[in-house]
């Protein structure tokens, strides 16, 4: 099957399992395999099947649509070729978001190489309707390869939620603009003409393209209007693990649901939420050990806030290759927002609760076994770091988040810090870590910093300290200039110096010897003490790692640095992995 057909067999037929019922279609050429899937799916004559209606004009196909779902109270759908039929949608679009009618407009585009070139029929369909949809999505142009039958099926669930308000927002239109290539018809040797039920045997295609068991949505969105949804019930008797990712959520009833489950807490260091007696500190080497991950796939994965900081934990979120977790329930972060960057959320909700009372089925040895097995990484890990006299980054982020006051704000930027506190942070309570991973930027961390410890000082808080790689504070080295009259926090800037960008030695690039150091490393050589000084700040240089509450005591805003070698990081961290793993026998 080409990419195209499938993209249009699976799409259609996951919008079908969502709930659509009615589906207009203007003729056109880019627009086939929409098309085909639509015509296929109307003819199977079982009860789910949509009802076809195909208009010359797009601006009656809009219009009919609208009239579809304003009656019917559930999104119809309306497909058109590229050009100028995308703008006949227009009209139809300002309707159904100025009364809150919920309508999925598919508009099929030539690919990008095509844009821009004279191409017949081809105009900017980006964001065509602006501000009147609920949501915009440029899909990526289908291509025979892993995943992608997910990300439709995710895809298309995302519409249907945020166009029908099951994804807590009002009801309103929403546009999915799909670039697609040649082939657009079904090759000679594909059954049928798309028409699958869902059950495409994906032949020649690198994984299955059906979806969920029981024709059920790759995704319900059950977040419900104001996030009003009803409270989804897990089971005790499942083997669970709670993910809590960056954000600025309320994790303390995750936090219940775990302890009353029997259910590890998996929690980055900025989701505030590794504290209680279920939360692990190492949780990265587990899932890391590929023993160990595949002998300990959950049956259930509750996952809260912006996840995705880790490899290992993505791969815990993807599941296995073609075996996506049974059930992922990601909780919303709001109206219309959810984050699953490994797009296998079975269900996306407002809460979660446990179904009825405690029950004998409840599995103590699976905690048990995390427990265990974080344990004994975590011994693995400290006794390999505190067997080391030189100052190194994951200690010395253990101990500057281990050794802070009750009260203290922990701002933690992007690139190691952050990853060496979430492989290393012990729980505790009384710590606030705040974090940029929004977009994971290196830049503005100085000013950031500075202005949560300001408001974290105004609001009655106690000291703040940030862990800082040597890029990120130099990125942001005019953010230090305070003029005489400015509020000053008390935060002490912990510059950790590798000379350049740390984490590219952990990933792919490193293997390229070459261009790595120029490219990617990127040394610089930059005095730290003297920009320190040129702001008129305090510094100091931490030369042991025993000596680290002495350099961080202090007062206002103050610079301590801490010197550390790239290569060296790299072997450390390797090393970490392969003596964690050993101690967790996986
Ligand atoms: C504004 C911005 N530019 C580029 C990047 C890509 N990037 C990610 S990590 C990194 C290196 C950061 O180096 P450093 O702050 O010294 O931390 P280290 O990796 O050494 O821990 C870069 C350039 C980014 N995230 N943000
Ligand atoms: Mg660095």
């Amino acid at each position: 099957m080409n990419p195209s057909t499938a993209f249009g067999t699976v799409f259609v037929d996951e919008l079908v399992r969502c709930g659509v019922r009615e589906a207009v279609v203007s003729p056109g050429s880019r627009s086939t395999p929409l098309a085909l899937a639509l015509f296929g799916r109307s003819q199977a004559g079982d009860p789910s099947a949509p009802r076809l209606h195909v208009r010359i004009d797009e601006r009656s196909a809009g219009f009919l649509a609208l009239g579809l779902g304003k009656a019917g109270r559930r999104p119809a759908v309306a497909v058109c070729t590229s050009g100028t039929a995308a703008a006949e949608f227009h009209a139809a679009v300002i309707e159904a978001d100025e009364a809150g009618v919920p309508l999925i407009v598919v508009t099929a585009d030539r690919p990008p190489e095509l844009r821009g070139t004279g191409s017949n029929q081809t105009i900017d369909q980006l964001k065509l309707y602006g501000g009147a949809v609920r949501w915009f999505c440029e899909a990526g142009v289908p291509e025979a390869r892993p995943g992608m039958a997910g990300y439709w099926r995710s895809l298309a669930c995302r519409a249907w939620a945020m166009a029908s308000g099951e994804a807590g927002g009002a009801p309103g239109p929403v546009h999915i603009n799909v670039p697609l290539r040649d082939p657009l018809v079904p090759d000679p040797a594909d059954p049928g003409s798309g028409a699958g039920s869902g059950s495409s045997s994906g032949e020649a295609w690198p994984e299955p393209l059906g979806g969920r068991a029981d024709g059920a949505p790759w995704t319900r969105v059950a977040v419900g209007r104001g996030g009003t949804g009803e409270r989804l019930r897990l089971d005790w008797a499942e083997r669970g693990v709670v993910v809590c990712g960056d954000g600025d959520y309320d994790c303390a009833p995750l936090l219940e649901l775990a302890e009353a489950a029997g259910w590890p807490v998996l929690a980055e260091p900025s989701s505030n939420a590794r504290r209680g007696p279920n939360a692990l500190s190492a949780y990265g080497y587990l899932l890391g050990a590929s023993g160990f991950a595949a002998g300990h796939r959950p049956d259930v994965i509750v996952s809260a806030g912006r996840p995705g900081l880790s490899r290992p934990q993505l791969s815990l979120l993807r599941g296995a290759p073609g075996a996506p977790p049974r059930r992922h329930v990601v909780l919303a972060s709001g109206p219309g927002r959810w984050d699953d960057p490994a797009r296998s959320a079975t269900e996306v909700a407002a809460a979660v609760g446990l179904a009825g009372a405690p029950s004998a089925a409840r599995d103590s040895a699976w905690l048990a076994a995390w427990l265990r097995a974080d344990g004994a990484a975590r011994r693995a890990a400290d006794s390999l770091l505190d067997g080391l006299a030189a100052v190194t980054e994951p200690r010395l982020a253990r101990d500057v988040a281990a050794g802070r006051p009750a009260g203290t704000l922990l701002w933690a930027a992007s690139s190691q810090p952050v990853r060496d506190l979430d492989l290393h942070m012990a729980p505790r309570a009384g710590m606030r870590v705040l974090a940029s991973r929004g977009a994971s930027g290196i830049d503005g961390l100085v000013s950031c910093a500075i202005g949560a410890a300001l408001a974290h000082q105004a609001a009655g808080g106690g000291p703040a300290v940030a862990l800082l790689g040597d890029l990120a504070f130099l990125h942001d080295s005019p953010g230090l200039v305070l003029g005489p009259d400015e509020p000053r926090p008390d935060l002490c800037l912990v510059v950790v110096n590798n000379d350049g960008g740390g984490i590219f030695s952990d990933l792919e690039p490193a293997r390229f010897a070459g261009p790595f150091e120029r490219v990617f490393g990127t040394p610089h050589g930059t005095d730290i003490a003297s920009v320190a000084r040129a702001a008129g700040l305090a510094y100091t240089r931490l030369e042991r790692p025993g000596d680290l509450e002495k350099v961080l005591a202090g007062e206002g805003l103050r610079v301590v640095e801490a010197r550390t070698e790239r290569a060296a990081a790299a072997q450390l961290r390797a090393a970490l992995r392969t003596a964690c793993a050993a101690a967790i026998g996986g």
